[in-house]
Order: C-alpha cells, then sequence, then structure tokens
C-alpha cells in the first residue's frame, strides 16, 4: 500500500516542490486547495497534464484552513499517514494589514489540524512549517533550535502560536508532530512579491525593456536563503525521524539584498554599483554586454529605494545553524545561493523574453 500524504498550502512553491517529492517517493498525494475566482493551480498543473508524473496518484479537495468541518471531514475521509501544513498567509509585509486573518489561519489553522488528529484518533504524523522569523530581533547569531524567539510581525506572532501548540499537542496527546524551522528558501516558483524574485523579474522586465527600474525597499537586511527543494526534502526526513522533534533548516550564511541584487545582475554579465544613503541610495549599471545594449546604458539608475516597502517593525539579520538537522537527519544541501540566483534569472529572463 502506498503511504498517503495530506499538504495543505498545496498550490504553493513549497507545496508544489513537496507533492513532486512525495510523488517520486511512491507516495498518494492529497492537496487542499481554497476556492478562488481565478485558477490558482499553475504550480502543480504539470501533475494534472502529464499523468506519468504524477501515475493517478495526485489528488486535489476544496478546503480552507479557517473551516475545522473541512478540514475533519478531509482528515477522517483521507486517513492520511502524514500531514504537512504548509498552508498560511506567508507575506510578512502584509501580514500588518490582516493580522486577524493571519491569526486565524496560520495560527489557529494549524490548532484546527492538530485537533482533527486528536478527535479521530488517528496515527498521523504532522509537519508544521514554522519559520525563521520566529526569531525576529534576534538573540544571538547564528540561530539554533535553542535561541529564544522575539518575533516582529503579525505573521511571526502568529507563526510562534503555531509553533507551540504544536509542541503541546505532541507533549500532551502524544502526536507525532514537527516542528521545521525553515529559514527563507526561494525559487523560481517563489511568489512574485517576496523580495527574491521581485529581483529577479524587475531585472527580467529591465533587459528585455519592459521597464526601466525597479523600486525596492531595505537594501540592509540580510536573509539566509537556501533553494526550496533542499527544503522540502528535509521536511520529508523530519517525519521520517524516528522521534517527533524541532529542526532549523538552514543554509548557515547571510547576505544582504543589496548583495542579493548584485549577484542578479551578475548572472547576466551586468555590473551594478550602489551609491547614495537611506531613501536616496540608487544601483547605477557600470557595464553592460553588447546584447543588452538597446535596452539598458551604463550609467542608468535601475534600482531606487521605496519606503513603501518598508515594514513597521524589521527583521534586521537571519542566519541558521543546521548543524542539528545535519546530524540527526543526515539532511545536506545541494544548492548554494549562486546556483539558486542563477536558476531564478535565467527562469525570469526567459519567461520575459518570450523564450518559454
Ligand atoms: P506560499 O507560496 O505563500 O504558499 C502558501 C499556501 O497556503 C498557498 O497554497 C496558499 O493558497 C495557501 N493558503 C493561504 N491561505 C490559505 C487558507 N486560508 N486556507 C487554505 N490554504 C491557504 O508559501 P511557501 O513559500 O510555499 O511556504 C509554505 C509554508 O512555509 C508557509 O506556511 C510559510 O509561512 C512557511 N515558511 C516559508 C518560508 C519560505 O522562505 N518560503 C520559510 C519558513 C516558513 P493560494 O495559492 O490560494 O494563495
Ligand atoms: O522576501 P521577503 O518578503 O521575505 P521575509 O519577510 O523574510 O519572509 C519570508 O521568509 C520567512 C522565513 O524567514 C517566511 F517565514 C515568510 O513566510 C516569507 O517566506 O523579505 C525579505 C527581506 C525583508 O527584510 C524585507 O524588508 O527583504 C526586504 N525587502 C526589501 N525590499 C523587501 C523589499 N521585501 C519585499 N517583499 N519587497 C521589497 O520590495
Amino acid at each position: 500500500m502506498n503511504k498517503k500524504a495530506l499538504i495543505t498550502g498545496v498550490t504553493g512553491q513549497d507545496g508544489a516542490y513537496l507533492s513532486d517529492l512525495l510523488l517520486e517517493k511512491g507516495y498518494e498525494v492529497h492537496g487542499i486547495k481554497r476556492r478562488t475566482s481565478l485558477i490558482n493551480t499553475s504550480r502543480i498543473d504539470h501533475l494534472f497534464e502529464n499523468k506519468s508524473l504524477s501515475n493517478n496518484r495526485f489528488f486535489l479537495h476544496y478546503g480552507d484552513m479557517t473551516d475545522s468541518t473541512n478540514l475533519v471531514r478531509l482528515i477522517n475521509n483521507i486517513k492520511p499517514d502524514e500531514i504537512y501544513n504548509l498552508a498560511a498567509m506567508s507575506h510578512v509585509h502584509v501580514s500588518f494589514d490582516l493580522p486577524e486573518y493571519v491569526a486565524n489561519v496560520d495560527g489557529l489553522g494549524t490548532l484546527r489540524i492538530l485537533e482533527a488528529i486528536r478527535l479521530l484518533n488517528l496515527e498521523t504524523k504532522v509537519y508544521q512549517a514554522s519559520t525563521s522569523e520566529l526569531y525576529g530581533r534576534i538573540q544571538e547569531s547564528p540561530q539554533t533550535e535553542k535561541t529564544p524567539f522575539y518575533p516582529r510581525s503579525p505573521y511571526g506572532v502568529a507563526k510562534i502560536y503555531a509553533y507551540w501548540i504544536t509542541k503541546n499537542y505532541r507533549e500532551a496527546y502524544k502526536i507525532f508532530a514537527s516542528n521545521g524551522i525553515l529559514f527563507n528558501h526561494e525559487s523560481p516558483l517563489r511568489g512574485e512579491t517576496f523580495v527574491t524574485r521581485k529581483i529577479t523579474i524587475g531585472i527580467a522586465k529591465i533587459v528585455n525593456g519592459k521597464e526601466t527600474v525597479l523600486k525596492i525597499g531595505n537594501l540592509n537586511a540580510k536573509r539566509d536563503w537556501g533553494h526550496a527543494k533542499d527544503y522540502v526534502l528535509a521536511m520529508w526526513k523530519i517525519l521520517q525521524h524516528e522521534k517527533p522533534d524541532d529542526f532549523v533548516i538552514a543554509t548557515g550564511n547571510t547576505t544582504s539584498i543589496r548583495e542579493f541584487i548584485i549577484k542578479a545582475f551578475q548572472v547576466l554579465d551586468i555590473k551594478i554599483e550602489f551609491h547614495g544613503e537611506g531613501i536616496n541610495e540608487v544601483g547605477k549599471i557600470t557595464h553592460v554586454p553588447n546584447k543588452f545594449k538597446t535596452k539598458i546604458k551604463v550609467g542608468q539608475n535601475v534600482i531606487e529605494v521605496d519606503e513603501k516597502y518598508f515594514r513597521p517593525t524589521e527583521v534586521d539579520l537571519l542566519i541558521g545553524d543546521p548543524t542539528k538537522a545535519k546530524r540527526e537527519l543526515n539532511w545536506s544541501l545541494n544548492y548554494d545561493l549562486d546556483d539558486l540566483i542563477q536558476e531564478m534569472v535565467e527562469s525570469d529572463y526567459k519567461l520575459f523574453s518570450g523564450e518559454l
């Protein structure tokens, strides 16, 4: 019998990569998608269009993290061996505009999943998508499983409830429930308003003459960025571990937004330098290869700062220590930051030059 997995948030970046991974491993994969007025399945359409990829083992169900009747019914019908709770309103900046909704979906949504397992008396294992945003105003560097939390956004605060309720249900009811404390992970499937994808799309538009400048927020923030493909493997390994536990998943390196932009332009052999300070800082082109010379010029400002992207409270620096995951899960990275940036820039370049 194939193992059964249920993925909440299956239409998101991680849901798509995790579906591919679990199908490859022979699982029957069930995903929960919410009803939207436009179809939102572009990241998983390949599993329907090419049946050989899913081998008829991929199923979608309508659902919502705010509706416990729906979640209980689905979990009772499917009786999954493993649940990966990835569904969330995952945008930190937007969470300042939607604090109550985020508490409901990201915080109480996790409780609804755990409570369904408890009430139905199932042996289902649960993976909770916890986040480095829990560390917020960091108390030590690098951050480990033992570093105290200090969230800095309604998103971080909702996720801290989810983290602790997962731990509490593990201790109180002996549910196999684990937190993956994942640091930022990106890919060509990353949502378009997260900073890495915004940058790679912005560059693709600029070099294809569709826009002249990319407006960005805090250039000084630093993040520990990995590739989503490596991180969904860690999720699976967390649920295969001999006991439920919590793990930091990170690269151990940190890079500023400014450095990410410089590296992303370099993929296309374009050089830029930053001048000025604060909201007056700009990124200026210093070298352009011939193929782009009709679209951009040396001396052109391609990056400008717009304070509308600043957050009321910021997380300045994140850097994780994945020693425990490496030791206990035998998890390791296949991609470094340069591989990730290259893949993202090339993918968006093709998208906006019409080569895809
Ligand atoms: P994502 O691309 O934003 O995907 C989020 C998923 O949740 C989407 O499928 C979304 O559906 C779904 N969703 C949102 N609200 C929902 C609701 N009320 N009911 C049901 N589904 C809902 O996020 P991601 O990057 O894949 O991240 C996956 C999880 O890991 C999230 O919980 C995120 O908070 C967490 N996390 C992410 C990172 C990272 O760097 N990517 C790091 C740490 C933790 P739609 O497609 O309809 O919007
Ligand atoms: O790409 P971001 O929006 O990601 P953020 O806030 O780190 O959150 C992501 O990673 C978390 C893990 O730590 C996840 F839990 C969460 O769900 C999400 O996936 O912003 C990264 C940094 C921030 O410091 C932000 O202020 O980039 C800075 N930034 C600068 N300009 C910008 C922009 N962020 C966005 N989204 N857009 C900008 O124009």
